[in-house]
């Protein structure tokens, strides 16, 4: 049940009067979206039976235009970019990266890299070919799981490639961009800020609700608009830097267990009716690992009903450090996914400009 408290709070900071609606375009709520099956809110129809965008169809030219003129004022640039090599014991079974580092010539110059990765090293976007609607065996736009090719797959002829090998692949975000108004809610930086200890623990399953991420917002003084990039410091990479060696390799031992996102209507609903065309944290699965059952994986709304980029391990320790400096949790925000044909995760180049 949606508490009192939270309403009164979602109306204070979701977008209101002229200046918050000017640049939007009308798209329906969470409740009016049809239902696909036994899952409510499949935004299929939004965008049309062809779209390959998904949510990234909101950053349009005047989204990233407003973004940039009114965050860029100080010349600061901030990475988001965890390194591929981390963690060096990757969790979910994943290869961990190998970087060969070659020397051409006797006198050592010039040097060549080779990279074999998991497209899930370090940073990374989940794209549309990573999670669909697990029991009906479809991604997003009701394609077929099973109609997308599998293995080494050759395109020697860059005008004629084969529809299955790109349909829904990395190609597409990587050729738009996600560009636009990113928006920071440092849960860590929130909990701690007079000296306090974090009131969870990040590498435990714990439930981060909407109630809890406006209080951030409330707190931070942010307002949401249609089309931000919202990215949640929830204290993963914290914990990782602060802890042993040996704990940081337990990780891969163990199972699986992660404070996020809350799975449930109420989060998918805050998540739409902002209409968020990107949503990232620096956690290894951007949602409460495991979620409570597999029917309730937000993923699957997330990417396979709304086709929304699902960024996972995103580095937040310097914005949050810049964020504070600046007194400000809003910045430009841009990423570039690698452009691989049929891609479904990219480490995604994320940078932050105030
Ligand atoms: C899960 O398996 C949910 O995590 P990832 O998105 O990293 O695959």
């Amino acid at each position: 049940m949606t508490s009192k408290r939270l309403k009164n709070m979602v109306a204070h900071i979701l977008p209101r009067g002229q200046d918050a609606v000017q640049a939007e375009k009308p798209l329906p709520t969470y409740d009016e979206l049809p239902a696909f099956k036994n899952f409510p809110g499949c935004a299929w129809s939004v965008w049309g039976p062809e779209d390959e965008l998904g949510t990234v169809n909101l950053l349009t030219k005047e989204v990233v235009q407003r973004a940039a003129t009114e965050e860029i004022k100080s010349g600061r640039t901030v990475s988001m970019n965890w390194p591929i090599n981390f963690p060096e014991k990757p969790m979910f079974n994943r290869i961990p990266p190998e970087i060969k580092m070659i020397i051409k010539k006797p006198n050592g110059i010039p040097r060549d890299d080779e990279i074999h990765m998991n497209s899930q090293s370090g940073s990374q976007w989940d794209g549309l070919r990573h999670y669909g609607l697990i029991e009906h065996g479809v991604f997003y736009n009701n394609t077929n799981a099973l109609s997308l090719p599998e293995g080494v797959i050759p395109a020697p002829d860059p005008s004629a490639i084969t529809p299955s090998h790109s349909k829904l692949g990395m190609q597409n975000w990587a050729t738009h961009g996600i560009c636009g108004r990113g928006v920071l809610l440092d849960l860590v930086g929130y909990h701690t800020r007079n000296g306090g200890a974090l009131p969870y623990d990040p590498w435990t399953t714990h439930a981060i609700s909407v109630e809890n991420l406006l209080e951030v917002a409330e707190h931070q003084k942010v307002r949401f608009r249609q089309g931000d990039i919202l990215l949640l410091r929830v204290g993963f990479i914290q914990k990782y830097y602060s802890v042993t060696t040996s704990e940081r390799d337990a990780l891969r031992a163990r199972p699986e267990t992660f404070a996020g996102i809350e799975q449930g209507e109420d989060m998918k609903r805050f998540l739409w009716n902002n209409h968020f065309a990107a949503i990232a944290s620096d956690q290894p699965a951007l949602e409460r690992w495991p979620a409570p059952s597999p029917g309730e994986l937000l993923h699957q709304t997330i990417l396979g009903l709304w086709g929304m980029p699902l960024g996972e391990f995103f580095d937040l320790e310097e914005l949050s450090k810049t964020c504070s400096e600046m007194g400000r949790y809003t910045f430009f925000f841009t990423s570039w996914p690698l452009h691989i044909i049929g891609g479904c995760a990219s480490p995604p180049n994320a940078a932050a400009y105030f």
